[in-house]
């Protein structure tokens, strides 16, 4: 039995020694450790032995069984260490090379518009009111004098959500929320997204609005005007000038509609301005006195100004911009014109 533990001590050895990757070393384990390995084969032939010398050979064979099996835990960590070791190096990284580039982010033009138009009207004094997108008819039409017979209310102009349920087909609905909240005096823009039925280059059924009210005692047109010239300088320039043009709104009377000189040609004549000098760009007027009325106001005492504006236009004008669709496509080619 002697004999046979020396010789296997040396075949484990020597095998051991050739180990160097996980299918070695459950080779090694198959040989000598399995179940029908060489180092069960000795327990076995315990049987042959003397019955007398077995406890002593037993304890031999017990404590070689031992030493194989650190010899295997031995070999195992040395796999593992080494498998370690080939996967750090394979996965080093080169912290020398420059970083990969995330590309930025940028604002919207419909956003940057609307930020230096609220930029704008805050500097005047004006606050910031955000009505609700779904409205009922009472507040986009009946309060704001639109009558039950307006072609606005036309289904082919309007987006019915229900029979008095629409959306919103302007921001005024917000005013009139402002007016049911607060006392005169008022000065508050509505910025936000409106709904009409109506699609081709320069009109989206889905756009953004800003409408601006002023409700106090003795508000005129001379106010509205001071107002949006103070607004056109700031977006186009110094010295771009209003005019103001005689229109129909149901919700204002007087009604106009707000020109500004062309900041292209300063009022020569091109082709953006179509040769007039002059370039549309708003509207707005005195609110009418049943609109006060009916939000509890007495026109008797106070009167209001407002005005609309449709920010996609004034975007399109501003950056020169021939389809409104473009900002609504999300291309990153006219998006990135934007970035600053
Ligand atoms: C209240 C009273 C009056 C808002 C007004 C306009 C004139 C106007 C257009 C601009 C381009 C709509 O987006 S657009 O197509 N708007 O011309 N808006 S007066 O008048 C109001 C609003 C609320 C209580």
């Amino acid at each position: 039995m002697e004999e046979k533990i020396k010789e296997l001590r040396a075949a484990i050895e020597q095998a051991g020694a050739a180990v160097t990757n996980e299918a070695e070393l459950s080779a090694f384990w198959q040989q000598f450790l399995s179940k029908n390995g060489a180092v069960a084969g000795l327990t076995k032939s315990l049987r042959d032995v003397p019955k007398e010398e077995r406890p002593a050979v037993g304890k031999t064979i017990n404590e070689f069984k031992n030493w194989a099996e650190a010899q295997y835990q031995a070999l195992s960590a040395q796999v593992e260490r080494a498998a370690l070791a080939a996967r750090n190096a394979a996965e080093t990284v080169d912290i020398t090379l420059p970083a990969q580039k995330r590309p930025n982010g940028s604002l919207h033009p419909i956003t940057l518009v609307k930020n230096e138009i609220v930029d704008v009207f805050s500097g005047m004094g004006f606050e910031i009111y955000e009505g609700p997108e779904i409205e009922d008819d009472d507040h986009n039409f009946t309060r704001l004098n639109v009558p039950k017979n307006h072609p606005a209310r036309d289904m082919q102009d309007t987006f019915y959500v229900a029979e008095d349920i629409v959306l919103r087909t302007h921001t005024s609905p917000g005013q009139i929320r402002v007016m049911d909240s607060e006392k005169p005096p008022i000065k508050v823009l509505v910025p936000g997204r409106v709904f009409r039925s109506d699609s081709d280059a320069t009109h989206s059924p889905m756009f953004h609005q800003m409408e601006g009210l002023v409700v106090d005692k003795g508000i005129t047109l001379c106010d509205l005007q001071g107002m949006l010239d103070e607004f056109v300088q700031a977006l186009f320039g110094e010295g771009v000038k209003t005019r103001l043009r005689p229109s129909y709104f149901p919700f204002t009377e007087p009604s106009v509609e707000v020109d500004v000189s062309c900041f292209e040609c300063g009022g020569k004549g091109c082709p953006l301005c179509k040769h007039t000098g002059w370039i549309e760009v708003l509207g707005g007027g005195i609110v009418h006195h049943n609109v006060l009325a009916n939000c509890g106001i007495d026109p008797k005492v106070y009167s209001g100004l407002a005005f609309g504006i449709g920010i996609e236009r004034i975007a399109m004008l501003k950056y020169g911009i021939n389809n409104i669709g473009l900002m609504f496509e999300n291309d990153l080619r006219f998006l990135k014109q934007f970035e600053d």
